[in-house]
């Protein structure tokens, strides 16, 4: 309860056509009460000290409003709350307005009395000094349940309220029987066939039937003087006579003992259904339509049960950050789930609903983990494809620069994307998607070694044809020095021959002029030593010739060094060729190895996603078999508690029963002692 109540309130108004009326604020202050709750109402003849009755329950002098004249004095129905903590239990005190009042017809007490009923754990049924015939016909309503109220029987029965018969300012002498007897006695058959026994007994009848469990009070007169119990607000409690004191106490005390929480259909009532109750009860009969109120609480519960569901499905859908790898997401949606099973079995409700709220959640929980599991493989794809096309892009636009320049440099590049790859992607599908991306660095690759390739063997042909070129040159500078060579020899023979003719000519001429006698002129040097002049002749020709000779092969020897240079470039120029190949066969050799990596990936990826399904089935299954044996503890504990609350209820009333029974044997101990005096 919100708030306690220092005064009772208004509930329901009724209107001069007899209208019933809620009234906002009695609303508003039931509404908040989340407890369950339990009703006393007091029914009965006006006038005859209800409210003050109901006062006392209240443990006050004052409260509900009391009458000291002749005129009722309620009108329409009263509430007053009284909270009772320990369990979970709000006790509401009802006093309505009294029956039989000259200002409402039989109509308007009727439907006063099945609204009480409906509501009410404990009805008290007010009547003056005795149990007469009229106070049995003011239950009469329920000879005729059906005209008020629409619905089963056994429903009826079942939710009606526990009757107490008050009777005040009781003076009969029980002759040593009690109150609960005499009730039992006055509701028995009467014998007779007139029509007016044949109904008395109907009405005897149709309480026994509906009311299966009531019992009996009796309140001797408060007090003596006439003028005080007009005013017996005005009378301190002290002041009460004693034996009225007693039966007030044990009324008060065994009611409040026995009082449960209202149930319908094992639901206890709170303070929003028992305002639904009211309302559809209300709403029904002021259109002047009977209610049925099966269907009305069917339909309150209909309404909480998918309040419930809302609940648990809310709490179900509460955020879960995707992607993320399978056992947080398996934990996460352990966890939401549990929650939601707690709102359902912490909610106020049937324990059968609450059941079949867990079935259908455990359906809701199956397909929300099975929407899970695929939005997070889907987001984690998607997350991991973008980052996979990142490093893609880095690569590529690497390959396209023609940065990857041989096989270790693409290794490393590789080496690297795959670390920030791993640093970056996202569990479930960062294997597979991993694999997907070597498919594509492996185009790359592809690619870098067509290119590669393709430069080497432009540069071969270029070397090649480099190599023809210097090729034919040095054939053609052999050429060259070949006919030099033979230039040169030709040359030479050709100063021999010359040489050779000179010195016939010379021969001749100086045999010639032997013959003149010119020896003056052989006086010469030519004459005086001609053989030394013609050495001399001779040498200078061939150092001349020699000299030629030695330029040419100056040459001859520049040429042959310029070739060799050359041959030496294209030397290098084929260990350069060599080195490529060599390098071109190791990048194959690594992208086979990438190939057989992938697969080897492939193969652990497919096994681990193998396994780890294999294993979601198995929490699955385990999950659903964990869930049904909660639902089912969860029964047996319901109805282990009800036991259990059936069997304390009776051993207070068997430990009721037997104090009663000491006390009776006391007093007749007592009596058997005082009829033995009496007879000595
Ligand atoms: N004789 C008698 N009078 C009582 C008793 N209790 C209360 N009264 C007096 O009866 C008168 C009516 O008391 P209420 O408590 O107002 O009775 P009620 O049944 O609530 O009356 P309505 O609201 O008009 O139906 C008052 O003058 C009380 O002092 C009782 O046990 N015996
Ligand atoms: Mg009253």
């Amino acid at each position: 309860m919100q708030q306690e109540l220092a005064q009772p309130i208004l509930f329901i108004d009724i209107d001069e056509d007899g209208k019933f009326l809620m009234s906002k604020k009695a609303v508003q202050f039931i509404q908040a009460i989340e407890t369950n709750i339990a009703i006393i109402s007091i029914v009965g003849q006006y006038r005859t000290g209800k409210s003050y009755l109901l006062n006392r329950f209240a443990g006050q002098q004052t409260g509900f409003t009391l009458g000291s004249s002749t005129n009722p004095c309620t009108k329409g129905i009263w509430i007053w709350g009284k909270r009772v903590e320990s369990d979970n239990l709000t006790i509401l005190l009802l006093d309505t307005e009294g029956l039989n009042s000259y200002e409402r017809d039989q109509n308007n007490d009727a439907r006063l009395l099945v609204l009480a009923c409906l509501i009410s754990s404990n009805l008290l049924y007010n009547v003056m000094q005795v149990i007469d015939e009229k106070s049995l016909e003011t239950l009469s309503f329920t000879t005729n349940i059906s005209k008020h109220l629409l619905g089963d029987d056994e429903f009826i029965t079942q939710y009606l309220p526990s009757l107490t018969w008050v009777i005040r300012d009781f003076g009969l002498d029980l002759q040593g029987s009690t109150p609960n007897t005499y009730l039992e006695e006055c509701l028995d058959e009467q014998q007779g066939f007139a029509d007016e026994f044949k109904q008395r007994n109907q009405i005897r009848q149709a309480i026994t039937k509906y009311f299966k469990r009531r019992n009996c009070y009796t309140l001797v007169r408060p007090v003596a003087d006439e003028r005080q119990l007009r005013e017996l607000d005005k009378v301190v409690y002290s002041e009460l006579r004693y034996e009225f004191k007693i039966q007030l106490n044990q009324l008060i005390q065994n009611t409040l003992l026995d009082i449960q929480p209202k149930m319908y259909k094992n639901t206890p009532l709170n303070g929003k259904r028992l305002i639904e109750l009211v309302t559809q009860y209300v709403t029904t009969i002021n259109n002047g339509s009977v209610p049925n109120i099966e269907n009305v609480w069917d339909r309150i519960l209909s309404k909480e049960f998918n309040k419930m569901m809302e609940k648990a499905k809310e709490i179900l859908s509460s955020d879960i950050s995707l992607p993320t790898t399978y056992e947080l997401l398996f934990s996460n949606l352990h966890q939401i789930s549990t929650k939601a099973q707690e709102s359902i079995l912490h909610y106020h409700i049937a324990p059968d609903r609450q059941i079949e709220g867990i079935v259908q959640l455990s359906k809701q929980i199956t397909e929300k983990s099975q929407v899970l599991f695929q939005e997070n493989y889907i987001k984690s794809k998607r997350t991991n494809q973008v980052i996979s096309n990142k490093m893609y892009d880095i690569l590529n636009q690497l390959s396209e620069q023609g940065k990857l320049v041989n096989v270790q440099h693409i290794i490393a590049q590789v080496n690297n994307i795959k670390k920030i790859y791993f640093q970056e992607a996202k569990p479930p599908s960062n294997y597979e998607c991993y694999v997907q991306f070597l498919e594509l660095v492996m185009q790359i690759i592809e690619k870098v070694a067509n290119t590669m390739q393709m430069n080497f063997q432009r540069k071969e042909e270029d070397y090649k044809q480099e190599v023809n070129v210097l090729k034919s040159q040095i054939n053609t500078l052999q050429e060259i020095l070949k006919n030099e060579k033979e230039n040169l020899h030709r040359q030479l023979d050709q100063v021999k021959t010359t040489l050779q003719e000179e010195r016939i000519m010379y021969e001749k001429k100086l045999l010639e002029l032997d013959n003149s006698g010119g020896i003056e002129f052989r006086k010469g040097e030519l004459f005086e030593n001609p053989d030394l002049f013609m050495k001399k002749e001779l040498k200078n020709q061939q150092l001349q010739s020699q000299q030629t000779f030695n330029l040419t092969l100056k040459d001859i020897n520049q040429k042959f060094m310029d070739l060799k240079e050359k041959l030496d470039d294209i030397y290098e120029a084929r260990v350069e060729i060599e080195r490529d190949k060599i390098y071109n066969k190791a990048m194959y050799d690594c992208k086979e190895q990438n190939q057989a990596q992938i697969d080897r990936i492939k193969l652990t990826y497919e096994g681990e996603v193998k396994i780890l399904k294999e294993d979601r089935q198995r929490l699955q299954e385990q999950r659903e078999l964990l869930q049904i044996q909660l639902t089912q503890k969860d029964c047996e504990f319901q109805i282990l508690k009800e036991r259990l609350k059936q069997i304390e209820k009776q051993k207070t009333k068997d430990i009721e029963h037997a104090d009663m029974l000491c006390k009776i044997s006391d007093q007749l101990v007592k009596a058997l002692k005082k009829l033995e005096k009496k007879k000595l």
